[in-house]
């Protein structure tokens, strides 16, 4: 049997490269050979605070970028999790099954709290949100970045745990992380990751950025003392990040990324780095487009929630079963 694969990204801002290459590229990969989820994690977005009409341009935007790069609504579950409402359900479910000290040790929420006065409980809780969405579909494989490593982690511990105490039921899902790329550092501060929240757009390459601004910000990009152009993230953070969007998105390896540029300066990397990016993104861009105004989206989204609902319906009444919960006659 195929083998299920889920994930999501949240629509709390324009997508970055970093979203690209380290999820998008592996769904799409992923599609060929299993039966995969993709959902737009609007119910996540929320925990922190967001615009209402930004969330909604921001929401069509992710799933018609999803299109975009080459998932197949007729291979794939596209929709928005929000309508699916089993997984705001099971997600309570996880919450009392998770313990206070499992989420006060993440190290999302901590970055996302820190130096903040007040901060949503949604946003703590938010690793038993995503366990459900993981679980409600038996999921076997996560395509996930590095980032997410420790939530999929109490993902696995809650399956392990639910299945301990009420019986054998919930799939223990396994990470899918790219050996290259699982961690794309922001462009002003090659030791933070690239996110889409971040307030300086200087910080990542958005999907969407027009041809002229991605060359820009690729060469106002922060980069290393010294100027060889070779991988060596413990000491040239920087460049050897550049190297790594270089090598996802040239086919290129980083050893003949090196080879190309040895004995040259930055500036010529960078310069054709840019170039590497506009090839990539300017078709995606194009389809992006064709999609947007071709009005198609809201049919594949319903669609898509169709058949998630029908799933995560189907695990959910198993879960209250074996929890004990009066069925409704
Ligand atoms: N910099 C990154 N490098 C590699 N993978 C990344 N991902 C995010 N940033 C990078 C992966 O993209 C997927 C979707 O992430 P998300 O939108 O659910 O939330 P996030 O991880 O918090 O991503 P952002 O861009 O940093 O969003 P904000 O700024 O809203 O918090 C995940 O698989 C993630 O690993």
């Amino acid at each position: 049997m195929a083998k299920k694969v889920l994930s999501g990204i949240q629509p709390s801002g324009s997508l970055t490269l970093g979203n690209y290459i380290g999820a998008i590229k592996n769904f799409v990969k992923l599609q060929e050979e299993h039966e995969c989820y993709f959902m737009v994690v609007d119910l996540h977005a929320i925990t922190v605070s967001q615009d209402p009409a930004a969330l909604r341009e921001n929401s069509e935007s992710v799933a018609a970028l999803y299109l975009a790069a080459g998932i197949n609504p007729q291979i794939s579950n596209v929709y928005m999790q929000s309508h699916v409402p089993q997984h705001a359900e099971l997600g309570w479910i996880m919450t009392t099954l998770t313990a206070m000290g499992e989420l006060e040790r993440m190290t999302q929420f901590k970055d996302k709290s820190s130096g903040k006065d007040s901060v949503g409980a949604g946003l703590f809780v938010y690793p038993s949100l995503m366990a459900a969405d993981i679980l409600i579909y038996n999921a076997d494989l996560v395509p996930v970045g590095e980032d997410q490593k420790q939530h999929l982690e109490l993902t696995r511990d809650l399956a392990g745990r639910f299945n301990h105490r009420f019986g054998e039921f919930f799939t223990v899902p396994e990470p899918y992380i790219p050996e290259v790329g699982a961690r794309i550092m922001s462009l002003d501060d090659g030791t933070k990751k690239m996110s889409k929240s971040n307030p300086n757009p200087g910080s990542y390459i958005a999907l969407l950025d027009p041809p002229d601004v991605i060359r820009k910000k690729i060469s106002r990009a922060t980069t290393d003392s010294g100027r060889e152009v070779i991988f060596d993230p413990a000491n040239k953070p920087e460049i050897s990040n550049l190297m790594s969007i270089y090598a996802e998105c040239s086919g290129m390896t980083l050893q003949q990324i090196a080879d190309r540029y040895e004995g040259q300066m930055y500036g010529g990397f960078k310069k054709d780095l840019g170039e590497v990016l506009v090839a990539t993104l300017e078709p995606l861009q194009q389809k992006y487009q064709e999609i947007r105004s071709s009005g198609a989206l809201s049919d594949i989204l319903a669609e898509g929630a169709e058949r998630a609902r029908g799933v995560a319906a189907q695990t959910l009444a198993g879960v209250k079963e074996k929890m004990g919960f009066l069925p409704l006659r």
